[in-house]
C-alpha cells in the first residue's frame, strides 16, 4: 500500500498484523481509498457531511446534529437465515446455528468480496467494546466500506487512536470485514443506501476471532461490534476463558435509603429491554431509582471478591424507535434530543422525525420511510417496525455514575423474561442456580412476527440467545452451570412474564414504570427483607409483598397473572423436552432431573395453583 493511496491517517499503525491483513484486504476487495479513522468529532462532522451530500443523510432541522435517512426495502432489519457460524467442526456450531465449513465459507465469500469496494473508500474502524483499557474490554477492527457504518461505529463503540495504543505491536484484536457488496463502476452515480439486494451473508470464524458481512449496510449486520462481536464471538471467548456475553441489560435499583444492587436482564429482541433499562419508577414510589449501565449486552466476569461483576460492552443505544413515546420511555426520549441518527423512520414536514406510537394521530404531510409522501389511509406504517435511533449512552438521563467503570458494577440478581400470554407467571425465583440456568435456558416468546414461524406459536429462546450463541447451545448450557459452581454466592435468578393476557386477549399488568414493582420485590428479596411464598414452580411474592402505592391494580388480578394452571404447565414441559432433544448430545444432567422435579410438583398440585387461600379445595 502505497502513502498516497492512504486518504488520511493521523497515527501510525505498528502493528504488523494488522498493517498486513489490512493490505491483503485492499488487495482483494480494490477500493479507491484507504481511511484509518481517528474516532475525532473532525471525523464524525465530515462523514456526516458526506452523507448528507450522497443524499443519504437528511439533516434534521428540529434536533441538534441530527440526521434521518432511508434505507433500501431490502435492508432493514438482521438476517438470521443468512447469518453463519463457520467452526471447524459442525458440532462445535450446534444445532441452533447456520453452519458451513470455513473453508468451503472462504470459497464462497472470496468472489463476492473481490473488487467489491471499487470507487469507494475502505475505512479502517479501529473500536473498543468496553472501556478502554478495561480488563474486561477487548479490541476489534472494522474494515468497511460504508460511511454509515463509521458514524454508528462512532456511536456505539469507543473508536480511535486511544485504542490503537492498547492494541500497540503485538494486541490481539478480533478482525471484522464489512462490505455493502455494491461496487460503484466508474461515472455511475452511487446508491443513497448501498447494498446488495440479493446476496448477504454475515459469518463467524470463531476460532481465527474473524468476521465477514457481505451486502447489507443495517444495523447488527453491518455494526459488527454489536451481535456478531461483542455476543457471537465474545461468548465463544467467555466459554474458552470462564466468563459470559450475554444478551443482557444492565440496571443499577437504588432504594431510598441510597442502597443500590445492580441486575442484569435477558430478554428476547423486541420485548422493550431499552424501556426496561431506562425505567422511571411510578408516582409514589417515591426514593427508588433506576440507573442504566446498558440496554442490550453484558459482559459478565467472576471478580477476585467472588462475585461477579459485568460491564456493558457498547457505548450507545441502537434503539427500536416505534413505540417510544414519552409515556413508555421518557429517558430514551431525552437521549435522542440530539446528536442522533434515525434509521426508517417517518419525516414531518417541519424537519423532524416520526414514529407509530410517537403520537396519537400522525401529523399531516409526513414522508414515510421509502421516502414518499405517507398516506394514512394505506393502512401501512409511516415507519418501518424496525426504524431505530442510535444516540450516545452518555446523553441517557438515567445513565449511571458507573457505567464506564472498567472493572464493571457488581450483579446481585439475573432476571429473564419472555413474551408469553399464558402460562409463565409475572415473577417468580427459582429456588438455586441449576433451577436458574433451567428456566433460562427454556424461555420462550410467542411470535408476534410471521418472519420466524406461526404467530402466536411460542420459539425457544434461551437465555434470549438463540441467535447470537456462537457455539453449541448445548455446551452453552454447561458453560453456565459450571460457572455457577465456580463462584461462591451466584446471584438470585428470576423468571419475569410482563405480557400475560386475560380471557378477552387484553394484556392484564401495565408494564412499563409499573415494572418497577417487580423490580423493588425482587431487590428486597434478594436483600432478605421481602417475603414469598413458595409455589410448584419457585418462590413468588403473594399481594402484600408487591409495593401498590399509587396502583389500582387488584388482589383478582394479581392472582390472575400468578396462577399456575397445571395443564398449561404440563403442556410446556413437554416442549421442554423437545427442546432438549435437540441438543440431546449435550444436555447437562441437571435438566433432566429439573424437569423431572416440576413434573413431580405439578403432579401434585391443583388444577390451577394460585395464591388465593382457597386452592387447596381444588384438589
Ligand atoms: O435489526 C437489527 O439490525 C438490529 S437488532 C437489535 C438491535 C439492538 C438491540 N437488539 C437487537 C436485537 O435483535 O436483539
Ligand atoms: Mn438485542
Amino acid at each position: 500500500m502505497t502513502d498516497s493511496f492512504v486518504e488520511k491517517s493521523t497515527y501510525t499503525v505498528k502493528h504488523p498484523d494488522l498493517r498486513s491483513w489490512v493490505n491483503e484486504i485492499v488487495e482483494l476487495c480494490k477500493p479507491e481509498a484507504v481511511r484509518w479513522c481517528d474516532g475525532s468529532k473532525e471525523e464524525y462532522d465530515e462523514m456526516c457531511q458526506k452523507l448528507v451530500q450522497k443524499g443519504t443523510f437528511i439533516p434534521l432541522k428540529k434536533r441538534e446534529n441530527s440526521f434521518a435517512c432511508f434505507s433500501d426495502p431490502s435492508d432493514v432489519a438482521r438476517v438470521e437465515d443468512r447469518t453463519y457460524i463457520c467452526s471447524k467442526r459442525k458440532e462445535d456450531a450446534g444445532p441452533t446455528n447456520n453452519w458451513m465449513d470455513p473453508r468451503e465459507m472462504k470459497r464462497t465469500l472470496r468472489p463476492l468480496f473481490a473488487g467489491c469496494m471499487q470507487g469507494r473508500t475502505l475505512y479502517v474502524i479501529p473500536f473498543s467494546m468496553g472501556p478502554v483499557g478495561s480488563e474486561i474490554a477487548q479490541i476489534g477492527i472494522e474494515l468497511t466500506d460504508s460511511e454509515y457504518v463509521v458514524v454508528n461505529m462512532h456511536i456505539m463503540t469507543r473508536v480511535g487512536v486511544n485504542v490503537m495504543h492498547v492494541l500497540g505491536e503485538t494486541g490481539e484484536y478480533v478482525k471484522c470485514l464489512h462490505s455493502v457488496g455494491a461496487p460503484v463502476k466508474p461515472g455511475q452515480p452511487d446508491a443513497k443506501w448501498p447494498t446488495n439486494p440479493t446476496t448477504k451473508y454475515i459469518v463467524h470464524f470463531p476460532e481465527e476471532r474473524s468476521i465477514m458481512s457481505y451486502g447489507s449496510g443495517y444495523g447488527g449486520n453491518a455494526l459488527l461490534g454489536k451481535k456478531c462481536f461483542a455476543l457471537r464471538i465474545a461468548s465463544v471467548m467467555g466459554q474458552e476463558e470462564g466468563w459470559l456475553a450475554e444478551h443482557m441489560l444492565i440496571m443499577g435499583v437504588q432504594s431510598p435509603d441510597g442502597k443500590k444492587d445492580y441486575v442484569a436482564a435477558a430478554f428476547p429482541s423486541a420485548c422493550g429491554k431499552t424501556n426496561f433499562a431506562m425505567l422511571i419508577p411510578p408516582a409514589g414510589m417515591d426514593g427508588w431509582r433506576i440507573t442504566t449501565v446498558g440496554d442490550d449486552i453484558a459482559w459478565i466476569k467472576p471478580g477476585k471478591d467472588g462475585r461477579l461483576y459485568a460491564i456493558n460492552p457498547e457505548a450507545g443505544y441502537f434503539g427500536v424507535a416505534p413505540g417510544t413515546n414519552e409515556k413508555t420511555n421518557p429517558n430514551a426520549m431525552k437521549s435522542i434530543e440530539k446528536n442522533t441518527i434515525f434509521t426508517n423512520v417517518a419525516l414531518t414536514a417541519d424537519g423532524d422525525v416520526w414514529w407509530e406510537g410517537l403520537t396519537k394521530e400522525p401529523p399531516q404531510d409526513l414522508i414515510d420511510w421509502r421516502g414518499v409522501k405517507y398516506d394514512p389511509a394505506s393502512g401501512k406504517p409511516a415507519a418501518h417496525p424496525n426504524a431505530r435511533f442510535t444516540a450516545p449512552a452518555y446523553q441517557c438521563p438515567s445513565i449511571d455514575e458507573d457505567w464506564e467503570n472498567p472493572k464493571g458494577v457488581p450483579i446481585s440478581a439475573l432476571i429473564f423474561g419472555g413474551r408469553r400470554s399464558t402460562t409463565i407467571p409475572l415473577v417468580y425465583q427459582s429456588s438455586n442456580w441449576a433451577y436458574g440456568v433451567y428456566l433460562a435456558a427454556t424461555m420462550g416468546s410467542e411470535m408476534t412476527a410471521a418472519a420466524f414461524g406461526e404467530i402466536g406459536k411460542v420459539r425457544r429462546d434461551p437465555f434470549a440467545m438463540l441467535p447470537f450463541c456462537g457455539y453449541h447451545m448445548g455446551d452453552y448450557f454447561n458453560h453456565w452451570l459450571q460457572f455457577g459452581r465456580n463462584i461462591p454466592a451466584p446471584p438470585r435468578t428470576f423468571g419475569v412474564n410482563w405480557f400475560r393476557k386475560d380471557a378477552n386477549g387484553k394484556f392484564i399488568w401495565p408494564g412499563f414504570s409499573d415494572n418497577m414493582r417487580v423490580l423493588k420485590w425482587i431487590v428486597l428479596k434478594i436483600r432478605g427483607e421481602s417475603n414469598a411464598v413458595e409455589s410448584p414452580i419457585g418462590w413468588m411474592p403473594t399481594y402484600e409483598d408487591i409495593d401498590w402505592t399509587g396502583s389500582d391494580f387488584t388482589r383478582e388480578q394479581f392472582e390472575s397473572i400468578m396462577s399456575i394452571e397445571s395443564e398449561d404447565w404440563k403442556n410446556e414441559l413437554l416442549q421442554h423436552a423437545e427442546l432438549f432433544e435437540r441438543m440431546y448430545d449435550k444436555l447437562p444432567k441437571e435438566f433432566i432431573f429439573m424437569r423431572e422435579l416440576l413434573l413431580s410438583g405439578l403432579w401434585r398440585s391443583p388444577k390451577r395453583w394460585s395464591l388465593a387461600p382457597e386452592r387447596e379445595d381444588e384438589h
